[in-house]
């Protein structure tokens, strides 16, 4: 099996180490270790998702596919089962399938019976248990089979047996909406290099619906997910001679609207010291490990994404409630075109909605005086806000253009598009550094049933300081 070099973590927590930390990792600490300590020494304790996935985490994801709850596997299994043909027209002759996290590779096992023009198949995964059971080889003789075990956000060289061939890549699962947006893009862009320009690239993403849903989804009653979830303690426990008594803590799925996803935690039911990988961290009652988020899309939101990355839609397909959604992606061919022609180009095919029971949209005046602050400073203080509220969607507050200090934002290129209130376009906030960019959104030709938000801008709570409502009625 081949595998790819591991880079070096780099993180940054100087704080977090200062207070529970009693030694630095040294070189030879795994990445698991380091994450480990990185993210329990952090402020907020958190973990990356990847590490979840070690022989017992394989198999507990596996078994939360046969939960009723967890529709996501499923759904997305049968989809692939009712267009496999439909789909495999777009595989060229003689291609080679890539896959990224492909765990068991049941999907792909769908996808190979539909098109056995499929020349040969490379599945990456981290977990070389999960790549050891799949064995396709057995099943498909005839079909090169050349595994790869590692971490598909590191640099990936594909084997040699894959020069000159048509690339199709497959991303099922929805395991994209593990990523945060700036690394999801970082992906979708690595991967537009490794496939290059007459790829085509399947993924699978959920869909945004509703909250009961998703959060029964993620807290099944067999408690499969809590096990799965709980696995990392386990493995930092096996591994890094951990202590950690895995009853003292309680899985927590939870539904974050304002970020579109479902939060995964590990909340401690008492204050306690843990030790594990030579350090020590104290745990508050009540206190949470953020373990894993799940964002969930909507066809608007992935195109975006996805444009963003140089991809653009050629297909998709979206199964009936609940709603999963297999998007066929195809390299940009204008990469060579100024932004605007790009923008022309996806403008021919957009859809118009008007507001209705289905998708509500109000807007109302916000009676408080409503400020945004960025590093320490006011960047807008109004008491003309407009409250936007809109289906499921966290409400948003839109301020007028002359409350706010426009000489402290900056234009960008980015732009997206609503069905129901048009073209949108964005600023950056120097001021809030990275974590600011395309923090500001405006709507500059509303569509008529949200015309009063023309003039007005909305800012992402999590690229500011605060958007804070004093809830003083208005005066004079
Ligand atoms: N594709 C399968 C499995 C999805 S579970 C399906 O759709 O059912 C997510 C898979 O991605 C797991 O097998 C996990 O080991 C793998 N994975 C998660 N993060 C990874 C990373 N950073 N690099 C490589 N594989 C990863
Ligand atoms: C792999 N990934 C997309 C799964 C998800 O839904 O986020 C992992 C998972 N977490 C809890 N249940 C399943």
């Amino acid at each position: 099996m081949q595998t790819l070099g591991s880079t070096a973590s780099s993180f940054n927590q100087a704080e977090g180490w200062k207070r529970t930390v009693s030694s630095e990792p040294t070189a030879a600490d795994s990445d698991f270790a380091v994450a480990v300590v990185a993210g329990l020494s952090a402020r907020e304790k958190t973990l990356p998702p990847k590490y979840f996935y070690d022989a017992a985490g394989s198999e507990l994801f596996e078994a939360i596919g046969r939960t009723p709850e967890y529709y996501p596997t499923r759904v997305e299994t049968a989809l692939l089962q009712q267009f496999a043909s439909e789909i495999a027209t777009g595989i060229p002759e003689g291609a080679v399938l890539v896959e990224f996290g492909s765990g068991a590779s049941n999907k792909t096992r769908v996808l190979l019976d539909a098109a056995p023009q499929i020349a040969a198949y490379v599945p990456i995964d981290i977990s070389e248990d999960a790549l050891a059971k799949a064995a396709l080889s057995r099943d498909y003789p005839k079909l090169l089979v050349v595994p790869v075990a590692g971490d598909f956000t590191d640099a990936i060289r594909l084997p040699a047996s894959a020069h000159g061939r048509v690339k199709v890549g497959f991303f099922p699962g929805s395991t994209v909406g593990n990523f945060t947006e700036a690394e999801a893009l970082r992906f979708l862009r690595s991967v537009r290099q490794l496939l290059g320009d007459n790829s085509v690239l399947l993924i699978g993403a959920d869909l945004v619906k509703d909250e009961a849903t998703l959060v029964a989804a993620y807290n099944d009653v067999e408690g499969i997910t809590a096990r799965f979830n709980k696995n990392l303690l386990a493995r930092i426990n096996r591994e890094l001679g951990g202590d950690f008594d895995l009853d003292a803590f309680d899985h927590l799925a939870i539904w974050n609207a304002e970020l579109n996803r479902i939060e995964m935690h590990l909340v401690s039911r008492a204050d306690q010291i843990v030790n594990a990988a030579k350090h020590t961290f104290a745990f508050k009652a009540g206190e949470r490990l953020h373990t894993e988020d799940s964002h969930k899309f909507t066809t608007e939101s992935f195109a975006d994404l996805a444009a963003q990355a140089g991809w653009s839609m050629s297909r998709e397909w979206i199964s009936a409630a609940p709603q999963f959604a297999i998007f066929s992606l195809a390299p940009q061919r204008s990469d060579s075109l100024p932004s605007t022609a790009r923008r022309t180009r996806t403008m021919e095919t957009k859809s118009i909605k008007v507001p209705g029971p289905n998708h509500p949209i109000s807007i109302e005046p916000n009676p408080a005086r409503v400020t945004v602050t960025v590093a320490g400073r006011v960047i807008a203080d109004t008491r003309n806000a407009l409250t936007l509220r809109e289906a499921g969607y966290a409400a948003v507050q839109y301020i007028p253009q002359k409350d706010v200090d426009m000489t402290l934002l900056k234009r960008t290129d980015h732009h997206t598009y609503c069905p129901y209130k048009g073209d949108c376009a964005y600023y950056s906030i120097p001021l809030g550094g990275d974590r600011s960019v395309n923090a500001v959104w405006t709507y500059e030709a509303p569509y008529a049933a949200v015309a009063a938000i023309k003039d007005h801008l909305a800012f992402y709570p999590d690229r500011v300081d605060a958007i804070e409502e004093q809830k003083e009625s208005k005066k004079g």
